[in-house]
């Protein structure tokens, strides 16, 4: 088991083990690296899915994201499948911006997906997709009673995996290193705005 999924009880992990298998089950090529992110957060699911799913506002949780604007296609329609991102970096990384495709937006199965088409940044092929769970009264370890009649013992899981192209120059285990660094600020920052929009 990838260490990220120690933190899921064995009763979680055993419930997500079709998603990971669906969705987070990644074969790589020669100069590629995976790896896997868990995030839990005391909100419902709908709430961290609505602000996840807006492919067009990642700027609401992703702090390195200044801005975002859609590329606009040939039928200038709602956000789907096919859109196209241009996300503006701030200041201060070894990026500007980055072109990213909507590759799946699942919202029966609270499941989206997208990749790097280009930009100016060094992950370039990069993918990631994020699945959320929810799960009843299973942060017992916070001490809190599941039979209040509140939904304070309401928890989501955000599993997050990607694969990348590890830059010339540097090694698999620094671009994971950084990569998870980027992701877990993203789903720390997820976790405070929805426990926020819950509350
Ligand atoms: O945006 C994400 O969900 C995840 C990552 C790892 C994004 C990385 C990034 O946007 C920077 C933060 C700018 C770092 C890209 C595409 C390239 C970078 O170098």
């Amino acid at each position: 088991r990838n260490l990220s999924l120690l933190y899921l009880t064995d009763e979680e992990y055993a419930h997500l083990e079709q998603f990971l298998t669906t969705y987070h089950t990644h074969s790589i090529g020669p100069g590629e690296c995976t790896d896997i992110v868990v995030q839990r957060i005391k909100a419902p699911i709908d709430v961290v899915w609505s602000v996840v799913r807006r492919f067009d506002e990642p700027q609401a949780y992703k702090n390195f994201v200044k801005s975002c604007q859609m590329v606009p296609g040939c039928d200038g329609g709602p956000v789907a499948v096919g859109s196209v991102r241009e996300v503006r970096v701030v200041s201060g990384l070894p990026a500007s911006y980055s072109h990213e495709r909507l590759e799946l937006l699942d919202d029966e199965n609270h499941v989206l997906s997208f990749r790097v088409l280009g930009g100016e940044h060094r992950l370039h092929n990069y993918r990631s997709t994020t699945s959320l769970h929810e799960f009843a009264g299973s942060d017992s370890h916070c001490g809190l009673n599941a039979h209040n009649g509140e939904n304070r013992s309401v928890s989501t899981v955000v599993i997050e995996s990607y694969v990348a192209a590890v830059p010339e120059g540097n090694t698999v285990e620094d671009t994971v290193t950084f990569i998870n660094t980027v992701v877990r600020c993203n789903l720390h920052s997820l976790a405070r705005l929805s426990e926020r929009l819950a509350s």
